[in-house]
């Protein structure tokens, strides 16, 4: 059966076909102009009141708007995702740098030319539909590329590892960390005992937990994170050359994270924080970017590394086998309605084309079989995959027949195969054209085993500790300590602090005095892995550019509008977005250029912005410098580690909110706008100052 056109054409002329015009246009609904109907299409009379015997009598059962009405609310809902419930999507393109035909047959790596569509979602793991986004978590990063040889779903996350080596095991993580069943407490958060308790009773857990505990698990932005694979995949060129394969996926941004007491804050400040930005970027045309990269290992290479290229708890250092750059994403359309895009689109590790295949990673073995049956009790039966954004460009023809929601009208009478009636069709792919499975020699005896080469759950976690710098180092301790700090049982405590030794003698040290615990006595096997610099986030900075990054410009009445518009051209120019934010709403007293507050400081803190400038003007800067919430913005900023600028007067701000004007990351200056503005933006430019 036909579901789909043949969208071929359009990726042959190298124009990626919008998923928009192909498929989504016909589902639309536009109600400007239009009558409201019931779904029968019968216009309504009436939508206020309910039909009733007299004005003030009971309501008659014959009303079918109102019954239809309130039964379709009644099922607005579908389950939420058992995880990643909290998400924000997006589509885009992807393209190839470089044709990749020597190592896979996927056609969408074929040809630079190729535009392939994409659905991006991004969310956070652990918390409920409504949950807060900047919480301690792993950051879901699903992509759905819509190819001509159907779609393939690479559904990875923003850390390179997993926590555990099995899928059987996943249940037990996830009820762990989800809240707790008794009391259902707490929300969206791993500092609690039933986590903690998993985490010390399966060490393999220990690598992962150094990530979740460090900035990766607090990202300033979707946009502003890197993507992995996580699992080795395995590239399959046209001759069935097999290739070992890990996906990354680089910011073109760079990576940058909040600092911990701002990713509380914001979560009570504005929960959206990240899908807001997600939304607004592709909004005002700053298309966010990434870079596809793959880490390749040929087959007969699979043993020469002193971990399991199947355990998805490590990683291959870049060291050991670079990143090859292989082409770029861009995200530019948001979609018209969360629910009907982003709720239902249906991610599944075995939605692969020609060229990608699995490995026997037990844990990529497991999600196999998961997604697919987490989208039928979802999304409600065995037809999801013709909701509009799961539909692929890639025309669908087979036999499968009815089951709820069938929006296709098959014709004819052949649903079985072999036929002669239907003329044999639809026919099996000529050799070379469908998916064929890798033939791989597979032995064994069937057993419930790890393999032993799976034993080692604390070289690649010290390995982390000894890559990353000084104040990653630091914030991961503190993380530590809040999260240990939280948990009620005190053996838990102690038990993971003895676990943090068999990492790092000095990380573990660190973390018991925090919780007030005796240091654990050395481990006698503490790993000495060679550091891996690629791991630091100080190297994956991105351009060093301010664009997109938010600034505050804190201001009041009397302020200097005529400095103050020429600083935020400046800064406007360079790609940042401005807010003027001032103690109430509205066109601000200037003798100068008119200034229009867009926010006050009732609205919004400083733990939104990634930068605060205070503009000049004596009356402005006095009354700011009484004004609490004025003097918290910019000491929270300074205490976040933030660029803080004050042109002239401004600068009594800093003073009162005990911001050193030589201090690192604050630049002051009066009237030379452009001096002034190169040394800010390049403040900003840094994202945070730790040395202060
Ligand atoms: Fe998932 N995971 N997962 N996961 N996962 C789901 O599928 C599962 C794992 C990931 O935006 C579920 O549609 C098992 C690793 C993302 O819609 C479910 C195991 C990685 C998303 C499921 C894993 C991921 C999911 C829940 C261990 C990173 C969100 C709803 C064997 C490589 C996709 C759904 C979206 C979602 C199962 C482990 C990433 C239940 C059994 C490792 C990004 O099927």
């Amino acid at each position: 059966m036909n579901q789909t056109p043949d969208r071929g054409d359009a990726y042959d002329a190298g124009q990626a076909p919008d998923v928009k015009d192909a498929q989504l246009d016909q589902y639309r609904v536009h109600d400007e102009d239009a009558v409201l109907t019931t779904n029968q299409g019968v216009p309504v009379d009436d939508d206020d009141n309910t039909l009733r015997a007299g004005e003030r009598g009971p309501s008659l059962l014959e009303d079918f708007h109102f019954r239809e009405k309130i039964t379709h609310f009644d099922h607005e809902r579908i389950p939420e995702r058992v995880v990643h419930a909290r998400g924000a999507g997006a589509y885009g393109y992807f393209e190839p740098y470089a044709a990749m035909g020597d190592v896979t047959a996927a056609r969408f790596l074929a040809e630079p030319v190729r535009r392939t569509p994409v659905f991006v979602r991004f969310s956070t793991v652990a918390g409920s539909r409504g949950s807060a986004d900047t919480v301690r978590d792993v950051r879901g990063f699903a992509v759905k590329f819509y190819t001509e040889d159907g779609n393939f779903d690479l559904v990875g996350n923003n850390m390179p590892v997993f926590f555990i080596q099995d899928g059987v095991k996943f249940p037990d993580f996830v009820h762990a960390v989800k809240p707790e069943p008794d009391n259902e407490i707490p929300q969206a958060a791993s500092a609690h005992d039933t986590l903690w308790d998993f985490v010390r009773n399966q060490t393999e857990t220990t690598h992962m937990m150094m990530w979740l505990m460090s900035d990766r698990a607090i990202p300033r932005s979707y946009r502003m994170m890197q993507g992995f694979g996580v699992h080795t995949f395995r590239l399959v060129a046209a001759d069935g050359t097999a290739t070992f394969v890990k996906f990354h996926w680089r910011p073109k941004l760079g990576v940058h994270s909040l600092v911990w007491d701002e990713a509380q804050k914001i979560a009570g400040q504005d929960p959206d924080f990240n899908r807001r930005d997600l939304w607004e970027a592709i909004a005002n045309g700053d298309f966010p970017e990434w870079e596809l990269g793959f880490q390749m290992v040929p087959a007969d290479r699979e043993h020469d590394f002193d971990f399991d290229l199947l355990d998805a708890t490590k990683i291959i250092p870049e060291e050991l086998v670079p990143v090859t750059p292989v082409g770029r994403m861009v995200l530019n359309r948001n979609p018209d309605n969360f629910f009907a895009e982003t709720e239902q689109v249906a991610f599944h590790t075995g939605h692969v084309v020609p060229g990608i295949d699995f490995t026997n990673d037990p844990l990529l073995q497991a999600r196999l079989f998961s997604y697919l049956d987490t989208q039928l009790i979802r999304l409600g039966g065995p037809n999801f995959a013709q909701l509009p954004v799961n539909r692929p460009l890639a025309p669908v023809h087979n036999n499968q027949r009815d089951g709820h929601h069938q929006t296709a009208i098959p014709q004819g009478r052949g649903s079985y195969s072999p036929n002669s009636l239907a003329g044999g069709c639809p026919y099996i792919a000529g050799a070379g054209d469908g998916y064929e499975h890798l033939q791989e020699h597979v032995h064994g005896a069937a057993v419930k085993r790890r393999s032993p080469s799976f034993a080692d759950h604390f070289t690649q976690a010290a390995l982390f500790w000894r890559s990353v710098s000084d104040w990653e180092r630091d914030h991961i301790v503190e993380a530590f300590r809040f999260e240990l700090g939280k948990c009620a049982t005190v053996e838990i405590r102690r038990d993971v602090v003895a676990q943090l030794a068999r990492v790092d003698g000095g990380l573990a040290a660190r973390v018991a005095e925090g919780l007030g615990l005796a240091p654990p006595s050395a481990s006698g096997d503490t790993p000495e892995p060679a550091p891996s610099p690629a791991l630091a986030i100080d190297r994956l900075r991105g351009d060093g550019g301010i664009g997109t990054r938010k600034i505050a410009v804190l201001a009041a009445d009397g302020v200097d509008g005529t400095g103050l518009t020429a600083v935020v051209e400046a800064l406007t120019g360079q790609g940042a977005v401005c807010e003027v934010v001032a103690p109430h709403q509205g066109p601000l007293e200037t003798d100068g250029a008119a200034v229009n507050a867009l926010r006050s400081t009732l609205t919004m803190g400083s733990p939104l912005y990634d930068a605060v400038l205070v503009a000049d003007g004596p009356r402005a800067a006095d009354s700011l410098s009484g004004d609490g919430a004025a003097v918290e913005f910019v000491t929270e900023a300074w205490r976040h580690g933030k660029a803080v600028g004050a042109l002239g007067a401004g600068a009594r701000l800093l003073a009162a909110a005990g911001v050193p004007e030589d201090g690192a990351g604050v630049v002051t200056g009066a009237g030379d706008t452009d001096a002034f503005g190169a040394a800010f933006a390049a403040a900003v430019a840094a994202h945070r100052h730790w040395d202060r």
